[in-house]
């Protein structure tokens, strides 16, 4: 039921993710950069024959471990009740899902953690999630909502790489936009939209995750404007893109 937009590859390859009913796999389409139209990657991604079974809501790329590649994480939860009377292999509470992007050099770009603590322990009924680094340590937790129960908060304590957070200011909307990023030459983008995953907001601020800690620069591409910064790893850097 949910969506997510993203560079998931780091280059200019865009892959649209779509949250699907019970016994449908979460769809993930790419528009290659170079062939100018989308092609259905869910089961060579590594996402579809894992999403099958369950019915999907809130879902997002996030970099959960902070390497610089986005991994993917969805909720589930059935919408009927008692579906396990009529479906043995269904139930109302589902479990959630996170996927570890590999990179390209692994055969499916992402591999499902099967053991990411409650994260994935937990039987939910799924329905909006959302993410923002709760704790302040750079790292991303999780936030899942449910039918009828208490929402859950998820904080990450995974061994993570280093990070750089972006909190930008500006008297133009920064909410619905691409930022295209470039670290020491190389080109990173990200959207800055808040919307996304279902019935679900985001924090505007940008977190990246990094594997050299020695960031020269950072060059801020946004509409029109252009802004250079010499970054604080593993802070918060405010980048007014007004001046
Ligand atoms: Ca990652
Ligand atoms: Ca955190």
């Amino acid at each position: 039921m949910g969506l997510d937009t993203a560079y998931y590859k780091n280059n200019d390859d865009m892959a649209v993710t779509i949250g699907n009913f019970a016994n449908e796999m979460t769809s993930f389409y790419v528009n290659r950069s170079n062939l100018g139209f989308f092609t259905d990657e869910s089961v060579i991604t590594g996402i579809g024959p894992k999403s099958r079974q369950a019915l999907s809501f809130g879902l997002f790329f996030f970099d959960y471990d902070l390497d610089g590649r986005l991994d993917f994480f969805q909720t589930n939860g059935h919408v009927e009740n008692d579906i396990n009377k009529v479906q043995a292999a269904q139930h109302y509470a589902q479990k959630s899902q996170l996927f570890w992007n590999c990179g390209e050099d692994c055969e499916r770009t992402y591999v499902p953690v099967e053991d990411a603590g409650d994260l994935t322990r937990l039987d939910l009924v799924g329905r909006a999630a959302s993410y923002a680094d709760v704790d302040n340590d750079g790292d991303l937790d999780i936030v899942v909502t449910q039918v009828a129960r208490a929402p859950k908060l998820f904080i990450n304590e995974s061994e993570h790489g280093n990070w750089i957070g972006l909190r930008f200011q500006s008297q133009l909307p920064i909410n619905a936009g691409e930022i295209k990023l470039i670290l020491n030459g190389a080109k990173r983008k990200a959207f800055s939209s808040t919307t996304k995953s279902y019935l679900s907001q985001i924090p505007k601020d940008i977190i990246l995750g990094i594997k050299d800690k020695n960031i020269d620069s950072i060059l801020v591409k946004f509409h029109n404007k252009e802004v250079k910064i010499s970054p604080k790893v593993n802070q918060w850097n405010v980048i007014n893109l007004d001046n």
